[in-house]
């Protein structure tokens, strides 16, 4: 008997900077906990977007270091290369390619609306900013339509980012005929924004957050159960959200409730007058309950680089397949002359 045949999955892609020695709460909340939630439910493509990484001054040996510190995360946290194809975004062509053709077609005005590129440059004074940083958001945006991804699971960061790949797609389709899927972005409320923890007005970050305003995915238990002990609250003692009044709680319940899996209502119900130590000290531990088993199984990954690298070079090869398929319509319906095969 012949097995009912079920609709084809729709499509993720997201990616990640390699960018730091570890990834932070935010990352995992707002990004990766959802990607390893949506290889069952989608047909996902995850990468280590090492091109991005280099649109900011950086150290080569430590950026080979780290690509693989993000890959060795990402399987930790419960991505599955069998379930889902994770990769480093170098190891595919296509995405520098398109990327140019995208760029043809991106106004230079539209590119400086870019908030994140305001964020940045400005941090190391504009003038100084490299044309790839500027671009970035291209990039992304041939990461993302290369795939011809449906959703984009990310935090709230990314959403300008996300509706300049939209923009993109549909100029594009309109003007050569329909290649590209229009993606939507998946943002979860709840987690969209983490913030720092000392400094709870600001997005946690991996270059513009203190170390104490951080908590990483492979900190000791005891520098996360420090930091949280740490963490900037607010005036009074009731544990309650109040964005404007009280930040640094309200970030807390935030972490808090999507860790445990209770509502932040929930958690001031119950928790409203243990008072701010004893609050912190359940959510470190939490924290701790979720990073230390990632620690560890990140640290096995790293031992075997042979291995990791096998793994990333058989991601590669399945998002080549898509990513050409693609890339050769580009090619075609924007004119260029295809090369005969040579011989
Ligand atoms: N604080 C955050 N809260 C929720 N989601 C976040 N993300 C980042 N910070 C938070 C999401 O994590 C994914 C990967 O981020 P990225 O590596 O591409 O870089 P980013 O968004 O620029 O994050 P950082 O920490 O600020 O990195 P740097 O300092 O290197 O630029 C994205 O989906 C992002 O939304």
């Amino acid at each position: 008997m012949t097995q009912p045949s079920r609709p084809p999955r729709p499509r993720v892609l997201s990616g990640i900077q390699p960018t730091a020695d570890s990834f932070h709460l935010g990352n995992y909340l707002g990004a990766v906990r959802q990607w390893v939630a949506m290889q069952d439910t989608h047909d996902a493509f995850y990468c280590v977007v090492d091109l991005h990484a280099i649109t900011v001054p950086y150290d080569p040996a430590l950026l080979r270091r780290r690509t693989r510190i993000a890959a060795a995360q990402l399987f930790a946290a419960g991505l599955d290369p069998e379930r889902c194809t994770v990769f480093v975004q170098s190891h595919v062509a296509e995405h520098t390619e398109l990327a140019w053709v995208l760029g043809c077609l991106t106004g230079f005005g539209e590119a400086s609306r870019m908030i994140q590129f305001k964020d940045k440059s400005a941090k190391g004074g504009a003038e100084q900013a490299s044309v790839g940083l500027f671009t970035y958001p291209v990039l992304q945006a041939a990461d993302i339509l290369l795939y011809q991804a449906n959703q984009v699971p990310v935090g709230e960061d990314q959403r300008q980012h996300l509706e300049l790949t939209r923009d993109l797609a549909q100029r594009f389709n309109h003007r050569f005929g329909q290649v590209f899927t229009v993606p939507g972005p998946y943002i979860l409320a709840d987690v969209a924004k983490i913030n720092d923890l000392q400094d709870p007005a600001a997005k946690m970050s991996k270059s513009s957050s203190s170390p104490q305003g951080i908590v990483d995915v492979l900190d000791e238990s005891g520098v996360i159960r420090k930091k949280i002990a740490r963490a900037v609250t607010d005036a009074g003692t009731d544990i309650r959200a109040d964005e404007a009044a009280k930040p640094g709680v309200t970030n807390l319940l935030r972490i808090y409730s999507a860790l445990a899996g209770v509502s932040v209502a929930e958690l001031e119900a119950s928790h409203g007058n243990v008072g701010y130590g004893t609050f912190k000290r359940e959510l470190a531990e939490l924290v701790v309950d979720t990073f230390a088993p990632v620690r560890e199984r990140t640290e096995k990954m790293l031992a075997d680089e042979t291995e990791l690298d096998r793994l990333l070079a058989q991601g590669a090869s399945r998002a080549s397949r898509v990513a050409r398929e693609t890339m050769a319509l580009v090619r075609d319906r924007i004119g260029l002359l295809l090369p005969l095969p040579a011989g």
